[in-house]
């Protein structure tokens, strides 16, 4: 069987996450995804998550396409991860095209195109001015 593993915050959980899990999982048997730590999302973003990790691994545990969940401590652990989940393809949305190719050392390394118009960033946004 083929294990794809990804990676995100999946922060306010909306249909571009759904649509790249679900495509995700159809590139292999069993989807695993690491789900970034508050603490790795205040580094990469200056900021905390709206929804909690623990929050955002019960959402994403809960969806039929996911079958694991872990959190993702550093952005550098990605090859210890691959290794440790067994994982045979990476996958990610093409907002980190390229960025991850050195894992091709690892496993099979797919890259696919983001949900468009659609984004936390712009959902807090439009919240926010309601
Ligand atoms: N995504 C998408 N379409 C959107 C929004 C997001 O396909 N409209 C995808 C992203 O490309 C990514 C995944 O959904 O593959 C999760 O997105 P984020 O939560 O923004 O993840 P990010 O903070 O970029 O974390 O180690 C990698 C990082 O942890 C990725």
């Amino acid at each position: 069987s083929k294990r794809v593993i990804t990676f995100g915050t999946f922060d306010v959980f909306h249909v571009g996450h759904i649509n790249i899990l679900e495509r995700a999982k159809s590139q292999g048997d069993y989807l695993i995804v690491g789900v970034s730590s508050d603490k790795l999302n205040f580094e990469k973003k200056g900021r905390y998550p709206v929804y909690s990790q623990s929050q955002r691994m019960k959402i994403l545990s809960a969806l039929s396409c996911v079958d694991e969940v872990f959190v993702e401590e550093s952005l550098e652990k990605k090859p210890d991860y691959i290794q440790e989940y067994n994982a045979n393809v990476l996958v990610m949305g093409d907002d980190w095209s390229g960025k991850f190719d050195t894992m091709k050392a690892f496993c099979d390394v797919v890259y696919l195109p983001r949900t468009p118009s659609i984004s936390t960033t712009e959902i807090i946004e439009v919240v926010k001015n309601l």
